[in-house]
């Protein structure tokens, strides 16, 4: 057929539900014949990234790496589901630009779960150690996080289940033409 690759770029606070999605979304490509990979701080800041801290300068260097590999992904085919939190605009703009160079389409979509839902659910417990000064340069504590302005997508997931955040995402690809 004339299946293209592409990258899926969420972006948001720790927390959100941007792994959580794209797990749901690799699920769902993958079941209905769409090759599908999932990139993400865990299987990347242990390997690829483990030199890696949360210095402004370090995630810019995290997420200029994740862009390229996403890079090759989505021109091998894929549908390559990036979830880092990403909280400078101009890192998630040179992730774009990064595609676009290469002619691959890129879709920025914003996890926008407000902070204090995150911070309520601290899933890692990673808010609380932030708040007692355990971890420094926490995004939303004592690091800033700059929302999108213009992004292809926005999800809100407060009320709504997995499947139905997913789905959003799903449009957003059929709308594209890429499903
Ligand atoms: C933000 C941190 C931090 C700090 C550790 N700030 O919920 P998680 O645990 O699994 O997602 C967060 C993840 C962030 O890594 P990324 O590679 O996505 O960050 S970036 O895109 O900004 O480079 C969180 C955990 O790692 N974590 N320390 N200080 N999140």
């Amino acid at each position: 057929g004339n299946f293209r690759g592409c990258t899926v770029w969420f972006t948001g606070f720790s927390g959100t539900g941007k792994t959580t999605i794209s797990f749901e979304l690799e699920r769902y490509l993958v079941s209905h014949g769409y090759p599908a990979y999932c990139l993400d701080g865990d299987n990347i800041r242990t390997g690829l990234n483990k030199d890696l801290g949360f210095s402004e300068q370090e995630r810019e260097e995290n997420i200029r790496r994740v862009a390229e590999v996403a890079k090759m992904f989505a021109d091998a085919g894929q549908v390559c589901l990036c979830s880092f939190v990403s909280p400078f605009r101009k890192d998630r703009d040179v992730a774009r630009r990064i595609h676009k160079q290469s002619d691959l389409p890129f879709f920025e979509v914003f996890v926008d779960t407000p902070l204090e839902v995150c911070e309520t659910r601290d899933i890692k417990g990673l808010y609380k150690k932030a708040r007692q000064g355990m971890i420094k340069g926490f995004t939303g504590i004592d690091q800033p996080y700059e929302e999108p302005d213009t992004p292809e997508l926005v999800v809100k997931t407060v009320d709504k289940s997995v499947e139905e955040s997913t789905m959003e995402v799903i449009g957003l690809l059929r709308d594209n033409a890429i499903l």
